[in-house]
């Protein structure tokens, strides 16, 4: 399938905006290291499954965990995920509302056996934040999950998601939403 044309509604439509705040959990540490692009991996509750896999966008902000010490948790793979709960985040990273991408589904490209849902957060952070709270609010549909025959064709289309993103969220009917997380 090629990738299908954006179609931007002027406001966001039902069932947006979907509003939620989730826990960090561990991926397969592939977004980081193999694509260049992190994620942090949320858990696929009832509103998120029910929503076509696909690619799409809205807002984040990022609250440490209420819990003091470091911990580790296992990949899939059994590889240790050193949790810091956000703690280590500095004061402009925890009070900023970013704009965000979500990828809901199986990462056709690496075959994945279960859905999953990330959040790619549209910023350079000096670390990871495992374990750290995040709230979001989904606000639109970019396009469904696609396979690549190069993992540079992936990442130039989570670019050219990104570029769209963070367009339609400078718009005053997108823009809005990022006061909602404040
Ligand atoms: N994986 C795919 O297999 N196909 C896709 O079309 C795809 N699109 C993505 C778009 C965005 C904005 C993001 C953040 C991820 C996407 N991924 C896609 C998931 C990607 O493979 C995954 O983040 C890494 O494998 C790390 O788990
Ligand atoms: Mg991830």
């Amino acid at each position: 399938m090629t990738r299908p044309e954006t179609i931007v509604p002027e406001t966001p439509q039902p069932p947006y905006p979907i509003r939620h705040k989730s826990q960090i959990i561990s991926g397969f540490g592939r977004g980081s290291s193999e694509l260049g692009i992190p994620t942090a991996n949320i858990p696929v509750h009832d509103e998120l499954n029910n929503l076509p896999t696909g690619i799409y966008y809205g807002w984040c902000k990022i609250y440490p965990h209420p819990q003091e010490s470091d911990t580790t948790d296992k990949r899939p793979d059994g590889q240790d995920v050193l949790f810091n709960h956000g703690n280590n985040l500095c004061k402009t990273d925890l009070s900023t509302v970013w704009p965000m991408v979500m990828s809901i589904g199986w990462n056709p490209f690496y075959h994945n056996k279960t859905k999953a849902a990330e959040i790619h957060i549209i910023n350079k952070f000096s670390s990871n934040f495992y374990g750290a709270d995040l709230e979001y609010v989904v606000l639109g549909y970019i396009r469904p999950e696609l396979n690549y025959t190069t993992k540079e064709a992936l990442i130039k289309d989570i670019e050219l998601d990104i570029s769209i993103a963070k367009d339609i969220l400078k718009r005053e009917e997108y823009a809005k939403y990022e006061h909602e997380l404040e």
